[in-house]
Order: structure tokens, then C-alpha cells, then sequence
């Protein structure tokens, strides 16, 4: 651990006489090592992770829209400058908070150093991953001059609303309400600018709805090359090859496009699929979290929050059974 300090400070600038005694007060965090083991059955899958209506179900109820119409409501303004400037939906960005952290609700009330040390020192499976995570964390205390100790988060170190690790947080952190320090746990106008520009940075396009619902079939989805999380082809191609829209679908020929499978079971045991066409921002979602079922929970509940609170709610779509 010496020597990790002594290195860090070395290639970032950070002084010793700020980083030892800021990390010297870090205790064993036995949760976040148990939380982070592997189960001995992981591998097998669990019915939510198969079953769309069963995740969907625990991502976009009544309740989180309920408190999603709040949070919009209550941060109304900030959500007006941060539309304008970015472009990105601020519904999107509230269905990312709501699903992330229950609106703050929930943002974790582990001490973030204690969880990155005891993953970077005592637990060794992902080591390498947290002690970047640990010199990111340590770096963007000392630049924004908080006491690395002070600041809260989960048991893997995400913190805030939008559930940031560090590394998300030194490259796509946003100051949003301009006092010129980005605190990412205690300033929602902060939280609302990063989600935003995370969105943004990865490809969110202004005015484009992130899901379409469509018919397609196990085959056109193999034959498309399905399945990844980049838009690697169009919205013409994927009618081409035999997509047919179910709602109304505003997109130009060439619009980047991937095909989406949503797998679902119903408590009568009928099976079947709910295909989407995403667009560059249902890509710009996955890169949040790589999982179809996450995006679209995520834009699902986007789109009831737009219907609850939008001034130009969409008229009712069939996205549901
Ligand atoms: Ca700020």
C-alpha cells in the first residue's frame, strides 16, 4: 500500500503529506468484500435476468414514477438548463437516477474509501480494476478538496445519484449548478449535469427517443448480426430485413440503429419477445450498464415519466402487456 501512495502521488501530483494521513483512516469494509464474492451458483441465471417482465416490473412501477414526477418537479429548472445545453432527454436522465439510486433515495452509506480499499488491498479477484478506481477516487478528492474519508456511496464505491464510479466521475463529472466544484453525493444539480453528460458523451442524439417497438423474429435478429451493444447498423436495413414498426417510427433510412430482444414469461408460462429498434441513445443507455434489459427499463421509465409529466406527454403507446 506504501508503495501504491508513494506511485500515486509521484504520477498525479497529489502531495504525500495529503494522501497518507487521508488514507491512513480507511477501515476493512467486510461488506463490500462479501457483496463483490461470487456466488457458487452465479453462473446460473436468475428468472429476472431472464425475464423481462419480472426486471421491468421492479424498475418501472407506480411508485418510482410517482417519485420520478417529483424529482422532476423539484429540480424543474436545473432540468430546463441542462435539456438546453445538452440536448439529452431529461426524462432519460431521471429514469438513469431513478433506477440507479431511487431518485437519492438510495446513493449508499458505505465509506467509498473503506469499500476501494479493501477491494484494491484485501480482496485481490478484481484488484487491478478497483486500485483504478481507488487512484481516480483519491485524485478527484484532492483536486476538488474533499477529505477522501467524508465521502459515501455503495459497497463498490459508486456514489451519487446517477451511482458513479470514479473513473465515470473524473471523466463525465459535471459542476451543474456553476459554484465550481463538482460534489456528486450532495448537489442534485451536479448529479443531473454528469448523468446528462454521460448520456451525451456517448452518442445521446437531441430530440431521439431511445426505443421503438417493432415485430421481428429469432431469425431476423441472427441474420442482422444482433445482439451487441453498438447501433452497428440502420433503421432502413433493419426494415429491409424484415423489422416492421409498431408504432409510428420518425427515423431517417440511415439512422445508426441495433435490433433489441426482450425475452419475457408470463405467469401462465406463454413465452415469447418483445423486439425494439434503439437508437444511438439507447446506446448511449447500454453503455451505462451493458444490459438490453437495463436500457430499456431505463427508457421504458422514461417514457411513463414523460406521459406523467411531460407538457407534451406522447400519446399511449402499446409498450406493455
Ligand atoms: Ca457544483
Amino acid at each position: 500500500m506504501q508503495a501504491f501512495i508513494k506511485k500515486l502521488s509521484a504520477e498525479r501530483g497529489i502531495p504525500l503529506d495529503w494522501l497518507e494521513p487521508g488514507v491512513a483512516v480507511a477501515r476493512y469494509s467486510p461488506l463490500s468484500e462479501k457483496y463483490t464474492t461470487p456466488r457458487p451458483n452465479a453462473n446460473k441465471k436468475t428468472t429476472a435476468e431472464k425475464n423481462f417482465l419480472l426486471y421491468e416490473r421492479n424498475l418501472v412501477n407506480s411508485e418510482r414514477i410517482r417519485r420520478g414526477t417529483d424529482f422532476l418537479e423539484d429540480n424543474r429548472a436545473v432540468f430546463d438548463r441542462v435539456e438546453a445545453e445538452t440536448g439529452v432527454s431529461r426524462y432519460a436522465v431521471a429514469a438513469i437516477i431513478g433506477v440507479e439510486s431511487i431518485f437519492g433515495r438510495n446513493m449508499g452509506r458505505f465509506r467509498v474509501l473503506d469499500a476501494l480499499m479493501t477491494l484494491s488491498f484485501d480482496y485481490t479477484r478484481r484488484s487491478k480494476y478497483y486500485l483504478a478506481e481507488l487512484s481516480d477516487f483519491l485524485e478527484f478528492c484532492w483536486l476538488q478538496q474533499i477529505e477522501p474519508v467524508a465521502v459515501s456511496g455503495s459497497f463498490a464505491g459508486a456514489m451519487g445519484l446517477g451511482q458513479f464510479m470514479p473513473s465515470s466521475l473524473k471523466a463525465y463529472g459535471k459542476d451543474g449548478d456553476g459554484d465550481g466544484h463538482i460534489d456528486i453525493v450532495g448537489n442534485e444539480a451536479d448529479g443531473i449535469a454528469s448523468v446528462a453528460n454521460f448520456l451525451l458523451v456517448h452518442g445521446w442524439a437531441r430530440g431521439e427517443r431511445p426505443l421503438y417497438r417493432v415485430s421481428a423474429t429469432p431469425e431476423i435478429f441472427k441474420a442482422t448480426g444482433s445482439g451487441g451493444i453498438k447501433t452497428h447498423t440502420t433503421a432502413g436495413a433493419l426494415l429491409k430485413a424484415g423489422v416492421k414498426p409498431l408504432e409510428a417510427l420518425p427515423l431517417a433510412e440511415n439512422e445508426p440503429a441495433l435490433l433489441v430482444d426482450l425475452p419475457w414469461i408470463k405467469a401462465s408460462n406463454e413465452k415469447g419477445v418483445d423486439y425494439y429498434i434503439g437508437t444511438s441513445s439507447f446506446a448511449a443507455i447500454l453503455r451505462y450498464n451493458r444490459s438490453y434489459f437495463y436500457a430499456a427499463a431505463v427508457s421504458l421509465l422514461a417514457d411513463e415519466l414523460e406521459r406523467e409529466y411531460g407538457k407534451n406527454a406522447p400519446e399511449a403507446k402499446p409498450l406493455k402487456k
